[in-house]
């Protein structure tokens, strides 16, 4: 038996496989011993037994056959051109579907490009399964100098939720079902998958094979809350003054939109959406707090959070950012773990989001008062004041644009299409966009997220047009769109009805900064001055176009989004408008240091 089926003979095998079941049970020895599957057909049915139909990767050694072979049965392979984006892509997806997007890259480097990916999936709490294929162990652990030889599965730990190596065609279906479980039950994360490159030469008989393979039964499965702790829950937001429900990028995943918005409305508490849960409820909802967050945070006594943790992005629960006003914190989270993490939580909910929202529906009775006008006029009051404030800079009519002249127009274009899908990356660009462009739906925003991730962009832009077929709008800084900027030609390839809004100030924040040496460098932060983002798109065959007034940016972004056509906006923004780091100045160590 050779080690290596090339992909006529791994078809062969396939085809044989198939037409087994066509031949009379029991048939004669000879034609049974040629019902052979080998690895690469074991691994594409036990992803296509779960229901798992795409494919984000890039192939070579020892992984191409497998991603021809997958398309070839059907599946949807997207390759793309860096790892790291199809990582990035298919975090996204799972994100957007529950299920594991599946990241397939060839070994050691490949791996390594997906490794940020898989990293920042588990951060963010998305199901995603890296599949890389490896070298040989026995060269691997003898230090033998084989192609691409790393140790990737230990490489791989420390930034995933579970790492698993399969060495036996007869345990891949056992490998992928433990992948999947591990990366979509309790908290959702990142898994590492080891495929050696022998594994997918390997063959067995194909009705085995079948037989090994397993649709794992209820991946997710709902984790009720004790009702004690929703009793406790329940009569702490009942003696509040001020609530306030906070949202996260949990509460969005979960898809408890109904059971969400309802608990809102019912409970008449003010809230506040994380970026990831923002349209959850739409961003105009009467009970939004949004617009008077920094009042909101500072002044409530009773906080709720749903599917949000309490991280830098949330000042840690404490400091200036709450205020003076004495806090208790209810929590509601899948991961028992996160609870204390910064702060005393005094009403822990453990459980789904769905049940644990559904439970505090069902415990709230008919007599619950809604929170006090006092709370919930001052709110409105402040929100008045600065979304008036806001409608004004909203109007800017200059050229080159400022943020919030382009984001504006942005504005109007999403208010116009609740239904496309917008990515959004960048400091300023993403600071701004967040705050001045509303979402309607749930799960249309997908951003930078926890660690603030320069990268994601055309990955994830790349994911919400293929998971959801609606139009995107990737509302990119020049410097984030840079690290992904490449697979403009793989939506070009893949036609994908992505517009890519570049918001070009000529650098990383913006781009006035000179060398301090006066030497004849240009200064870390600076980029080529007045560069053409959208020639970028006009090579391979879609449509680039430079705006240099909202008017014209409108107008092409209406196009784009009409047409589904592939754009890239090359939106000209004046380039001293943005600031240093955008909105988190305060967490650079020399500027925070100058600053106090
Ligand atoms: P944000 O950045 O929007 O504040 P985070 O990523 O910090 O959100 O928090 C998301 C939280 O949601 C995590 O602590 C995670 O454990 C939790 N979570 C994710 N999915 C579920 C679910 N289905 N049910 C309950 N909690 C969930
Ligand atoms: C993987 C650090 C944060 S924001 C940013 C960088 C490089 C780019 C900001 O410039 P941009 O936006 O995109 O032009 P704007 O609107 O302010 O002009 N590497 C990684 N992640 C992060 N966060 C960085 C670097 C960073």
């Amino acid at each position: 038996m050779s080690t290596v089926i090339e992909p006529s003979q791994a078809s062969r095998a396939a085809a044989v496989a198939a037409s087994g079941a066509a031949l009379a049970e029991g048939a004669a020895g000879a034609e049974q011993e040629q019902q052979l599957t080998d690895g690469f057909h074991l691994v594409i049915d036990a992803l296509k037994l779960n229901d798992i139909d795409t494919i984000y990767g890039l192939p070579g050694i020892p992984i191409t056959d497998l991603t021809r072979l997958a398309q070839a049965e059907g599946m949807r392979v997207i390759s793309f051109r860096h790892e790291q984006n199809a990582g990035h892509a298919a975090a996204a997806a799972g994100f957007l579907t529950q299920k594991p997007g599946i990241c397939l890259t060839v070994s050691a480097p490949g791996f390594l490009n997906g490794l940020t990916a898989l990293a920042n999936a588990t951060v963010n709490c998305f199901p995603m399964i890296l599949i890389s294929g490896s070298s040989e162990r026995e060269i691997v652990d003898l230090q033998q100098g084989d192609y691409e030889e790393m140790d990737q599965l230990n490489a791989a730990k420390p930034f995933c939720k579970a790492a698993f190596r399969v060495l036996h065609a007869q345990d891949i279906g056992i490998g992928i079902a433990r992948a999947i479980r591990a990366a979509v039950s309790g908290r959702p994360g990142g898994v590492y998958l080891d495929l050696p490159a022998k594994l997918f030469s390997q063959t067995m008989e194909a009705a085995a094979g079948r037989a090994s393979l397993i649709k794992v039964q209820d991946p997710a499965p709902r984790q009720l809350p004790a009702p004690d702790t929703v009793a406790r829950a329940l009569e702490l937001l009942k003696g509040a003054k001020r609530p306030l429900i906070l949202l996260g990028k949990g509460a969005a995943y979960a898809q408890a939109d109904a059971e969400i918005r309802a608990l809102v409305e019912r409970t008449g508490i003010p809230y506040l959406p994380m970026s990831m849960a923002k349209g959850l409820l739409p961003d105009t909802h009467a009970q939004s707090a949004a617009a008077a967050r920094s009042y909101v945070l500072a002044e409530a006594d009773v906080v709720m959070l749903v599917g949000a943790r309490l991280n830098w992005l949330l000042s840690h629960g404490k400091g200036k950012t709450w205020g003076a006003q004495p806090k208790k914190f209810i929590q509601i989270d899948i991961s028992p773990t996160e609870i204390d993490s910064n702060v005393p939580i005094s009403a822990p909910l453990i459980g789904d989001i769905g049940s644990c929202v559904s439970a505090l529906l069902d415990g709230i009775g008919a007599g619950w008062q809604k929170p006090p006008a006092e709370w919930t006029g001052a709110i409105a009051q402040r929100k008045d004041k600065n979304l008036t404030k806001m409608a004004q800079t909203l109007e800017a009519n200059v050229s080159p644009m400022n943020f919030h002249g382009a984001l504006g127009v942005i504005r109007k274009v999403v208010q116009e299409r609740p239904d496309a899908m917008v990515v959004n990356e960048g400091a300023n660009t993403l600071d701004f966009a967040r705050s001045i462009v509303d979402m309607y739906e749930p799960r249309k925003r997908l951003d930078v997220g926890t660690w603030g991730v320069m990268g994601i962009g055309m990955g994830f832009a790349v994911a919400a047009a293929v998971t959801t077929g609606k139009p995107v709008i990737a509302i990119e800084g020049d410097s984030a769109f840079g690290f992904s900027g490449m697979e403009v030609e793989t939506i070009c390839r893949y036609q994908l009805p992505v517009c890519i809004v570049v918001f070009n100030n000529n650098g990383v924040y913006k781009g006035t900064d000179r060398n301090a040496s006066g030497g004849e460098d240009p200064a870390p932060t600076v980029f080529v001055k007045g560069a053409r983002y959208d020639l970028m798109m006009t090579a391979f065959g879609g449509e680039g176009i430079t705006a240099t007034t909202p008017e014209e940016l409108g107008r092409a972004l209406r196009e784009a989004v009409a047409s589904g056509r592939p754009t890239l906006i090359n939106a000209v923004i004046d380039e001293t408008a943005g600031t240093e780091s955008g909105r988190i100045t305060n967490l650079n160590p020399t500027r925070a240091a100058t600053k106090k």
